[in-house]
Order: structure tokens, then sequence, then C-alpha cells
């Protein structure tokens, strides 16, 4: 239902540094309910779908080669207005402008690395969303 839910990604440096527990686990206690997990590799393809409003950035290429370097772990979250509320959580996308407790305040290691992905609209959550999950993969 609009409005009520968000995707989200753990990037693939957090998930090389072990850090999908902590984050999952931050994510549960600020009251997001997990309905859809799963972790999964992006061919070059898949990243430049994802990510194709960027795809005349500057970064695009960088982006593009970081996220499809290892697998991801993709996250469906439930919650009331569950997509402002998360893009607050996580934090800035530069680390280094990211508040104090803020996700990638915590587990970012740049920019481009920046540890997690968040909605930044309901349009865009419900595209990200099916993006990942098929139907019988969400449990709403
Ligand atoms: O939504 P958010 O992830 O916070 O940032 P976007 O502006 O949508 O950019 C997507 C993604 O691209 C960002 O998470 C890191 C990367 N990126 C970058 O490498 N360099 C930039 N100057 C801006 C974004
Ligand atoms: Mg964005």
């Amino acid at each position: 239902k609009k409005g009520t839910f968000t995707l989200t990604m753990i990037k693939p440096v957090a998930v090389k540094e072990h850090h999908v527990g902590d984050i999952l686990s931050h994510i549960e206690h600020a009251g997001f309910r997990i309905i859809a997990l799963k972790m999964t590799q992006m061919p070059k393809e898949k990243a430049e779908v994802f990510y194709e409003e960027h795809k005349d950035k500057p970064f695009f290429n960088e982006l593009v080669t970081f996220m499809k370097s290892g697998p991801v772990v993709a996250a469906i979250l439930e919650k009331e207005n569950a997509v402002a509320d998360f893009r607050k959580l996580i934090g800035s996308t530069d680390p280094v402008e990211a508040e104090e407790g803020t996700i990638r305040k915590m587990f970012a290691k740049s920019k481009t690395h920046n540890a997690i992905h968040g909605s930044d609209s309901d349009e865009n959550a419900m595209r990200e969303a099916w993006f990942f999950f098929s139907e019988m993969e969400q449990f709403s």
C-alpha cells in the first residue's frame, strides 16, 4: 500500500565487511517490519536499470561498477511514513554530512561506497520493490 513501505538494499561494501546483521537489527529496532528479504548479485545491466535516473551523471559508471562488485541484501520495509522515516534513519548520501547515529554515518566508507540504499519517493519504492521481489516474495 502506498506510503507504508520502502525498499532498501545493503550495498556490497557493507555485506563484505559483515555488517548485514547489525544493519538489519538497527532497522528493526527503529520500528520497520521486514516484509521481503533476499541476497542477490546484480549483473551490470540490472544495476544500470536500478539506477537509470542517474545514467547521465558523472558518477554513473563508478556507481554501477561498485553495485555489481558483490552481493547486496535487498528488503521491503513496512512502516507508516516509511520512505521519509527511512531516509532519516540512513542519513545523507555523503557520510561526511550524515548525522551521528545514522546508518551511513556508522557504516559508509565514502559517498559512492555508502553502505545502504533507501527509496526517495513512494513511486520509486513501488518500482524498486517489484524490481527485486515477485508477488510470492512479498509478505505485507
Ligand atoms: O538517494 P541516495 O542514495 O542518497 O543518492 P542519489 O543522489 O540518488 O545517488 C545514488 C547513489 O549514487 C548514491 O547512493 C551514491 C552514488 N553517488 C556518487 O557516487 N556520487 C555522487 N556525487 C552522488 C551519488
Ligand atoms: Mg536516490
